[in-house]
């Protein structure tokens, strides 16, 4: 509903109002387990701010229109505007919350095939793109991500992941913190690598600090002495495992004395953390955004899965594992025949390569305020705030402003939505239906519960999947949109069915055979058990093995190489990093004053050494600089930092103009995306590099 930790929740409602939300206790999956965000879901529908009618943008502010004049000048504008232009005029950008249940991700596949556009960004070149590229190139399906078997392996590495606060991502694991716990209490280790200490690397048993996108160069250090010391065990799965040889002969050439001073870790505690790594019963290694959102995050996220493959913990318990869920996207897309694909073409400007169809949110700014043929005129955003979101937000936001018709499908008038001619409200939260059709497939346990909706939306909004769908129809309705015959049918077929019946359908033809009836005698949920060994039935190369050595990537080791032997630092510069807080959801939920009130989350974290350097002290502000902007901010010094490295959480800086959010602006903070560069990127695929580098100084 609006997190990856799918926690089952109790309700109580009081005439038709949501009044209190609580863990529920008897979900089997989640056993009562919720952080304070989901006590925060009744704010958000019951939000004064919340938009709850059609708003149509005029000189003279936004006022209200019906939706029947909304849909239809949304549908004859981007049409309009296709026809002229070409498809690729009009371009897409979906946010996170796209990921959050059933009839968004429905609604908005089929809404991304009508709209016939090249121009699709989404959330996930600033997010996972990277591992679903490894998880692509290596076993043929972007949706096959290695789930950590976090409640039964011996050893959990992780990298660039705070769980503690993020409640785990790519890892459907409500309880997470509790989860820890018991890995430690059976004996386990949990070592954290990351330039902070964090909340996880305090509950560790070690915490490695590490220089921001060391990651692959630590790994192939790690893969380095697991073979020199005859470690390697890939056991069952050597038997379709392609380029076990080739792997052998690259991680040769990196000794931990070579990759060390990149990674800012020791050799010897290299050598260390591999012999334990390949020594323990189970072990697996975990990356999330820390890894993913980097200059090699894609050298990373493969790396990750070919250490987990080498030491025998791909596809076994304990390891690294792939879940069996019980509505399956990856054989869906298997029958519509759309395998996915890399760089098979690219953005306009840089060239940058698309992934599964979509391209890089970090080239959307240019895409709209570069001049010339083929550039972006219109935008539809669907639960996505990039102004706060994607790098260089600043830039993005003056590009906005240059479109000639935006459309937003959201909850709110927020940084990004502000400069849509027309916001489309939705439905949120108990007012509608809730399968986690993404989140099932990610989770630690095979698991499945519906929820249906408990109340009435307000009258004036429209659940996504209605809204997404009506205005596919409109669009080709108005000679906009693919042409397609095949999608107008698909369009019909859908809105006779509905979501609940396509949800049905997805259930039913699944590996366990479930239905919409058989999970509504189970409203707490249905547990489907711990995950099970897939490979290789479960892979999607063309030959069913598993490509350890993609050519892709190992043609990205160049890249690295040349920086491992690259200067170190610049003196007097910081390289600032991004984190997430319990309290709050990327950029969006700030606007609930139980999440926002206590001791401000906003703060430059900055290690004592580089405060004192520059004559910072906690409490006082700092002014921070980067190559594209610069932001005020409150200073946190703390030793939990390394030094020469800084955090600020991204998501704030709602101090903008012509927003409507009266909490989160007396709460403002400053965007970190402000700051963060679009130049910056992972080359290889276009994802953000969000490690920023800065110049940090007193304010006057
Ligand atoms: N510097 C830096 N930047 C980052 C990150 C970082 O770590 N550092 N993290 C990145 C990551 S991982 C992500 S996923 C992105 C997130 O980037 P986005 O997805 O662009 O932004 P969110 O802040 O998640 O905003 C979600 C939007 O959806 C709306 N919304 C909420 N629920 C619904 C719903 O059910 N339906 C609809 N239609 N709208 C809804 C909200 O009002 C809000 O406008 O940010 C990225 N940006
Ligand atoms: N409460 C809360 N929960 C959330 C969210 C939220 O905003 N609030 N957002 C959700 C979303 S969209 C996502 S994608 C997930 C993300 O989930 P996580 O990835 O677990 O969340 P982060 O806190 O961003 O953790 C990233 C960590 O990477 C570290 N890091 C940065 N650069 C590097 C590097 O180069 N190497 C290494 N090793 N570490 C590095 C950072 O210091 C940080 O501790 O969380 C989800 N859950
Ligand atoms: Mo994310």
């Amino acid at each position: 509903m609006l997190c990856e930790a799918a926690c089952g929740i109790a309700v109580d409602l009081e005439g038709g109002r949501v009044t209190q939300v609580r863990g529920d206790r008897d979900d089997p999956f989640s056993r009562g387990h919720v952080c304070p965000k989901a006590a925060a879901i009744p704010d958000v529908m019951a939000d004064p701010d919340r938009i709850r009618e059609p708003l149509r943008r005029s000189e003279t502010g936004f006022a209200s229109v019906s939706w029947k004049e909304a849909l239809a000048e949304a549908a004859g504008r981007l049409a309009e505007i296709q026809r002229r232009h070409g498809r690729d005029a009009v371009a897409v950008y979906l946010g996170n919350p796209t990921a959050h249940g059933h009839e968004a991700l429905l609604g908005a596949a089929l809404f991304l095939r009508a709209i016939g556009t090249r121009a699709r960004f989404s959330a996930q070149s600033v997010d996972q793109l990277p591992q679903s590229l490894a998880a692509f190139e290596m076993l043929g399906h972007a949706l096959l991500l290695p789930v950590p078997d976090v409640d039964r392996t011996a050893f959990l590495l992780v990298l660039g992941a705070n769980p503690l606060a993020s409640n785990g991502s790519l890892m459907t694991a409500p309880g997470i913190a509790a989860r820890l716990e018991a890995l430690r209490a059976r004996g386990g280790q949990v070592v954290v690598v990351d330039p902070r200490r964090t909340e996880t690397a305090r509950l560790a048993d070690r915490h490695i600090p590490i220089r921001p996108g060391g990651d692959a160069a630590l790994l192939l250090g790690l893969l380095n002495v697991v073979f020199a010391e005859g470690l390697a065990r890939p056991g069952r799965v050597a038997a379709f495992t392609d380029g076990l040889d080739r792997l052998e002969a690259i991680a040769r050439r990196f000794p931990p004395e070579r990759v060390a001073p990149r990674a800012g870790i020791a050799a010897d505690a290299i050598r260390d953390l591999a012999r334990e790594f390949a020594g323990a019963p189970s072990a697996v290694c975990y990356g999330r955004v820390g890894v993913s959102t980097q200059e090699f995050g894609g050298l990373a996220s493969w790396l990750i899965v070919a250490l987990n493959l080498v030491t025998g913990n791909l596809d076994r318990p304990g390891g690294a594992m792939f879940t069996t869920p019980a509505a399956d996207l990856v054989a869906l897309q298997a029958r519509l025949g759309s395998p996915g694909g890399f760089a098979r073409y690219g953005t306009r400007v840089r060239g940058l390569p698309e992934f599964a169809g979509e391209l890089p949110a970090a080239a959307l700014a240019e895409e709209i305020d570069t001049p010339g043929e083929g550039r972006v005129r219109a935008l539809v955003t669907f639960a996505g705030n990039p102004v706060l979101s994607t790098p260089n937000g600043g830039r993005l936001e003056r590009a906005l402003g240059q479109l000639d018709f935006m459309v937003s499908i959201d909850l709110y008038r927020n940084e990004t939505t502000r400069h849509a001619h027309l916001i489309l409200p939705v439905a949120f939260g108990l007012e509608r239906a809730q399968y986690d059709l993404a989140l099932y497939a990610l989770s630690v346990r095979n698991a499945a519960r519906f929820a249906p909706a408990l109340v009435d939306p307000p009258p004036g909004v429209r659940r996504d999947w209605d809204v997404l769908t009506l205005l596919a129809i409109a669009l080709r309705r108005r000679g906009g949109g693919s042409r397609r015959r095949s999608i107008g049918v698909a369009l019909r077929v859908a809105r006779a069915l509905g979501p609940r019946r396509l949800l049905d359908f997805l259930l039913r033809l699944g590996p366990h055979h479930l239905s919409l009836a058989a999970l509504a005698r189970s409203p707490h949920g249905v547990d489907l058990g711990p995950l099970e060994p897939r490979l290789p039935g479960r892979l999607h190369t063309p030959d069913r093995r598993i490509r350890l050595v993609p050519e892709r990537l190992e043609g990205d080791l160049a890249r690295l190489e040349g920086a491992l032997d690259g200067p170190p630092p610049a003196p007097g510069r910081l390289v600032l990093l991004g984190r997430r807080q319990l309290r709050s959801n990327n950029s969006w939920m700030h606007n609930s004053e139980r999440l926002v009130k206590g001791r401000p989350a906003f703060t430059l974290l900055i290690h004592p050494d580089d405060a004192a350097a520059r004559g910072l002290t906690s409490g006082g502000e700092a002014v921070v600089t980067s190559r594209v902007g610069t932001i005020r901010v409150p200073v946190d010094v703390s030793d939990e930092m390394m030094p020469g490295v800084a955090s600020l959480p991204h998501g704030w800086g709602h101090a903008r103009p012509g927003i409507a959010l009266g909490v989160a602006s007396a709460h403002a903070g400053a965007s970190l995306n402000d700051l963060t560069d679009d130049e910056r990127i992972d080359a290889l695929c276009g994802t953000a590099d969000f490690a920023v580098d800065v110049a940090v100084e007193p304010a006057r």
